[in-house]
């Protein structure tokens, strides 16, 4: 599902239950009270940094004043680590054949990193990026963050997915809705002050999700923002499976690091 026909053929699932994981049905949200809409949020651009344009962004975090990012592509999948200005430093993961590198998160020291279609997750000490183990996940992995107690994962569907940090066994299962139905696609995540943001792949939107009841409270329209950014690019060698996908929120100056896969810049914003 991340082709370009992926692209196009999620214009026309939104809000369809059509992955295997999918346990929820519409039915299930009570149609006798009026869902409010989100509200949009708007963004201001601190600074613009400059981005590997080979790496295909799959999850984005902060973690001890170094930006940790994994990519994915089968053969072209790593985990590597860029310090307060985002330039890489040496600690380099390269994930062998078949695994196709997808969301990463840390957690009580440790990097997680999702593998796409694989079911395994690999943990890595996040001081010296040595593997400690490896998990198994019976879905798609796409996603990852985590809040105090748990692991959050997407896959691709309108489920999060909360799971023990030690086995990757569920604890709960939130379907994420807005006004219309269940929001499908839910990408890279990021848990910020007790709501998840999540991209929606496909689409330059951004959503912020309530963790208890999985509605989508407010949105994130990031459509211009490679122009805003004045990124140095050409439209038409971008393909178009390189969409907006990586969130990472960084604590000190309370801002949000926004990239895409392959993009040339990472955006740092300040929400209004
Ligand atoms: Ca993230």
């Amino acid at each position: 599902m991340k082709k370009y026909t992926a692209f196009i053929f999620s214009l026309f699932v939104f809000a369809c239950n059509n992955t295997n994981d999918n346990s929820n049905n519409n039915d299930e949200i009570n149609s006798n009270t009026a869902i409010a809409a989100p509200t949009n949020l708007n963004y201001t651009i601190q600074k613009v940094y400059t981005h590997d344009t080979s790496a295909y962004t799959q999850g984005l975090e902060w973690y001890n004043n170094t930006l940790i990012e994994g990519t994915g592509l089968r053969g072209k999948s790593v985990l590597y680590q860029m310090d307060g200005q985002l330039k890489p430093l040496s600690k380099k993961i390269k994930l062998e054949l078949p695994y196709f590198g997808e969301g990463i998160t840390v957690f009580d020291g440790k990097i997680y990193q999702l593998t796409w279609e694989e079911h395994a997750v690999f943990v890595y000490d996040a001081t010296t990026f040595k593997k400690i183990k490896t998990l198994n996940w019976p879905y798609e992995g796409w996603g990852l963050t985590h809040n105090d107690t748990a692991l959050i994962v997407s896959t691709g569907s309108n489920n999060l997915y909360f799971v023990n940090p030690s086995d990757f066994s569920i604890q709960k299962t939130l379907g994420v809705y807005n006004e219309y139905g269940y929001q499908n696609m839910l990408n890279e995540l990021e848990y910020v002050d007790g709501k998840i943001f999540a991209n929606i792949y496909g689409q330059n939107l951004i959503v912020v999700i309530d963790p208890l009841t999985g509605r989508i409270t407010n949105k994130i329209d990031c459509t211009n923002l490679l122009i805003q950014a004045k990124a140095k690019y050409n439209p038409l060698t971008i393909d178009a499976g390189f969409v907006l996908n990586g969130i990472a929120y960084r604590k000190s100056t309370d801002t949000y690091f926004l990239t895409g896969k392959c993009w040339p810049v990472v955006v740092e914003v300040k929400l209004n």
